[in-house]
Formats: C-alpha cells, sequence, structure tokens
C-alpha cells in the first residue's frame, strides 16, 4: 500500500497512550480522517476533536482500525471490528506500509530484547550508519521512520508481532522463547507464532542455536537462508565463541570479556546483535568499537553498589524464570532477592538449576508461598527472610536483610522471576526502589 493510500480513509485508532500518539500524528499528515479512542478519557486529552473515549465498537464508516500494543485481541472493540469485517492492523503493520527505503534489522524473543536492540543501535552507529532503536523499546517504529533513519534496529514484543500480515524485514531474529504472556496471547502456541511472524518473508533468518524454539520457528518455511549463532564453539554455526573471542566464521569481533553486561545471556544477545549488523555490512571493527561504546540499560544486570565487598545487582527486569536463571548463572555465590507476581509460572525446575548457587534468599511480594515451598523442596539448607510488606518501602528491610545473609566476594541480586504490579508501579520502579535502599544503606 503506498502513503497516499491514507488519504481521505476513515481510520479509527485504538489506544492514546506513547503508540497512539506516533499513529495519530502519522495519519493526520497523511491525510486521513482519524479517530481515536482509549479506556481512560483523561488518555485523549491532547487528541481534541479526533478523541471518542470508551469505545466498544468501530463507528460508522471505519474502514481501518490501527491498535496499539497493550490492547488484547479479545477485548470488546477488536471483536466488533473483526464482526464488521474491518480490516485491524497494528503500529508496526502501518510503520511497514509507510516505510520506504529504510532498512529493517529486528528482532523478538521472551528476554533479552531491549539489551540486545540496544547493542545493535550503538553497533551500528560506530559504523558510522545514521540508526536507531525503535519498537518495544519505547520509541514507536513511526516516529523513527519519521525522524528519518535509515537503518531501523526493531524490537518486536509478541502483541506487535501478532497485529503483522505484510511485514517483510531484512533480517530477523528470535532470541529465545519461554512461557511469558500468556494472559495477553491466550496459549503459548498463539504466543509462540505471533513470535514466528518476525521470519515471515525476512531477507536472513537469524535463529539461537542454542534455544529450540528459535531454531524451531526460523525453519518453518524456507531453512537455506539461516544463520545460527550459539555461545559454544560455533560448529556448524556461523557465529559463536572461540578462545575467548566472538567470532563470525572464524574472523574475531570482540573480547567476551569486553561484552557488557555479564553473564552468558548477554554473551547470547551480543552474538545476536553481531549478526544482524554483519548482515548489514557491518564491519569486525564497528562490531568490537560498539560493544565499546554501549551503554548497558538501567535494571537489566546493573551494579549498584559496593558494601563491604558484597556487589548489589539490580536485574529487577528478570521478570519470568528464564530471565532470572541468566543473571543468576552469571555469579558463583548469590544472595537472591525474589518474588512477586507469577502469574501461574512454574518455578520448580529453575529452582531446582539455581539451588547450588544460593547464599540466601530474600522473599517479597505476592507469590512468595510458592517460591519458599520450592526452595524448600531444592534447596532446604538455604536460609530464608521473608518480608511480608506489601509497601514499597519494603526494599530498605529486603537490603537489610540480603546484607546480613551475604559474605564479602557474594553477589545480592534483585533478580525476582516474577512480575512487579502487586507492589510496584513497574519493574523499574522496583529496581530503583532496591537502588535507593542499596545506596542508602552504603
Ligand atoms: N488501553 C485501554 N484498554 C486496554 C489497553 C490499553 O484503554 O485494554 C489504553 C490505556 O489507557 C493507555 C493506552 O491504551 O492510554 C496505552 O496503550 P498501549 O497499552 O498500547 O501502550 P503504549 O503506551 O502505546 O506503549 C506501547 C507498549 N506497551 C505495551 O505493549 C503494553 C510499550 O511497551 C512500547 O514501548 C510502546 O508501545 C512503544 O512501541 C512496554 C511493554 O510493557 C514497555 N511491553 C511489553 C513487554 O516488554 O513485556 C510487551
Amino acid at each position: 500500500m503506498a502513503r497516499a493510500d491514507f488519504a481521505g480513509r476513515d481510520v479509527l485508532v485504538v489506544g492514546g497512550g506513547l503508540t497512539g500518539r506516533s499513529v495519530v500524528a502519522a495519519l493526520v499528515e497523511l491525510g486521513a480522517k482519524v479517530t481515536v479512542t482509549d479506556g481512560k478519557p483523561e488518555a485523549l486529552k491532547e487528541f481534541g476533536d479526533l478523541a471518542r473515549p470508551g469505545l466498544t465498537a468501530p463507528p460508522e464508516g471505519t474502514d481501518l482500525v490501527v491498535t496499539t500494543p497493550g490492547w488484547k485481541p479479545v477485548s470488546a472493540l477488536h471483536v466488533a471490528a473483526a464482526e464488521a469485517g474491518i480490516e485491524v492492523i497494528g503500529d508496526v503493520e502501518l510503520a511497514w506500509r509507510l516505510s520506504s527505503g529504510q532498512t529493517w534489522l529486528a528482532l523478538t524473543g521472551t528476554d533479552g530484547k531491549t539489551t540486545t536492540v540496544s547493542m545493535l543501535e550503538s553497533i551500528l552507529r560506530a559504523a558510522g550508519v545514521k540508526a536507531v532503536a525503535c519498537g518495544n523499546i519505547g520509541l514507536p517504529v513511526i516516529d523513527a521512520i519519521r525522524a528519518g533513519y535509515e537503518v531501523l534496529a526493531v524490537e518486536l514484543s509478541s502483541y506487535q508481532l501478532h497485529w503483522q500480515t505484510s511485514l517483510a524485514v531484512d533480517a530477523a531474529v528470535v532470541l529465545n522463547l519461554a512461557e511469558d504472556h500468556i494472559e495477553w496471547h491466550g496459549s503459548f502456541e498463539e504466543y509462540a507464532s505471533a513470535k514466528a511472524k518476525i521470519y515471515r518473508g525476512a531477507k536472513t533468518r537469524i535463529y539461537n542455536a542454542d534455544d529450540e524454539w528459535s531454531v524451531q520457528l526460523a525453519s518453518q518455511g524456507n531453512r537455506s537462508s539461516g544463520i545460527g549463532f550459539t555461545v559454544g564453539e560455533p560448529g556448524p554455526n556461523r557465529f559463536g565463541v572461540i578462545d575467548g573471542w566472538l567470532v563470525d566464521d572464524g574472523t574475531r569481533l570482540c573480547p567476551v570479556d569486553e561484552v557488557r553486561p555479564p553473564g552468558l545471556h548477554n554473551v547470547s544477545n551480543a552474538l545476536a546483535a553481531a549478526a544482524l549488523a554483519r548482515s548489514y555490512g557491518v564491519s569486525p571493527e564497528a562490531v568490537r568499537e560498539g560493544f565499546r561504546t554501549y551503554q548497558p540499560q538501567p535494571h537489566r544486570v546493573q551494579l549498584v553498589g559496593e558494601i563491604d565487598g558484597v556487589r548489589y545487582v539490580n536485574d529487577s527486569k528478570a521478570t519470568n524464570t528464564h530471565a532470572a536463571a541468566g543473571s543468576l548463572t552469571a555469579y558463583e555465590h548469590v544472595v537472591w532477592i525474589a518474588g512477586g507476581e507469577l502469574h501461574g509460572a512454574d518455578i520448580d525446575e529453575f529452582v531446582a538449576s539455581v539451588a547450588g548457587r544460593l547464599r540466601g534468599v530474600v522473599l517479597l511480594g505476592a507469590d512468595q508461598d510458592v517460591f519458599a515451598q520450592a526452595l524448600g523442596r531444592h534447596a532446604p539448607e538455604v536460609p530464608i527472610t521473608r518480608l511480608d510488606s506489601r509497601d514499597d518501602g519494603v526494599m530498605t528491610a529486603v537490603v537489610r536483610a540480603a546484607r546480613e545473609l551475604a559474605r564479602p566476594g557474594d553477589v545480592v541480586l534483585l533478580a525476582p522471576a516474577a512480575k512487579s504490579h502487586d507492589m510496584f508501579t513497574s519493574y523499574a520502579h522496583r529496581g530503583e526502589m532496591f537502588t535507593k535502599a542499596v545506596q542508602a544503606s552504603v
């Protein structure tokens, strides 16, 4: 569809948040007749006459619905649109239809997306490319296109991918897949099939040879153009690790110990970023320079303090077991701060796999009983301190308890393996409260 095809079209934009604002601005500029709705009237203040709060069905005459990512496909508005035979697309599908000449290097996965996409941005910029990290990271793809970037390092969530129909990116990777967001998709199969859409029509398919799901999703359809990466010796894969270096087909890219933040999962993320960048022709030197200048994102294996020879690490972004396992296995002796909302996730196998590293555990949040029971089964010797307060100020007590359990050389690690909303507004809020509590106790 050409850009001009939006002129005069009657488009309903669903969601007046960050994404909604970018969609409305682009469509208005293209001459579309835009209406925007949101469940919260206060979210629509800036849209003036375009606003129609609380719609549960598209208004008469609507011929396209553009939805923003947070809305579930089962919401009344989407069901009504489907029943009326109106096409529903996501903001990224719209961005794709408006894209002209930009290169799309795209990634998704359960964990590591934001780290990888920002590593990729850093590498591309080190190579002198006019590139930006966009998508789920917080800059809507449409805004990145309108700002004139040539290469888009696109982080896609499963919510965004669900609504893709024609996206065919230059290079794509699914970093990994583990159970997550089932409440949005309805089932793991639906979640996986949303993720798989990133590979549809992709010119280069990159996959994580260490992750069964990544391999499987990449090999559906066209097997020929797949490029694998592994944190081990590359073997049949193009990217891997040899003698402490990240390599591409034997060419050294960067020493493993220059990859930040630490942890094997970040080596994996770094290989994915390097593979995407190399698919665009970036030199090995620029890859290394990109890792050197990369500024790790907050709340992701972030060192926030050192007290009495004990390091305090904030990995509040570890909102599921898969992510928490990544950071826990980066350290030998850990005082682990865990707990929050599990949404029914099974944690037994994960707790068993990290039990040997635990010096002690501090539990907080709604599902701490589930953690305590799993620890009782798999780490019965490990001391546990439980904090029942649901006040976000509890982090001061958490840090005090962790400090008592830790010995010099240990790491106190906030990697909750659970969501934060029972006590905090977001994982970032949880991480900030932890960081403040650590800094206050130095
Ligand atoms: N709203 C409703 N009813 C609903 C859902 C939302 O009325 O059922 C309204 C809200 O009142 C709000 C607006 O819709 O005013 C919010 O829209 P949205 O939920 O689509 O979110 P945006 O503000 O547009 O932000 C979205 C992503 N949010 C989600 O996927 C939930 C942001 O990812 C992303 O950075 C941004 O687009 C830019 O692309 C956040 C996220 O949590 C970080 N992502 C999930 C994750 O990473 O796990 C997938």
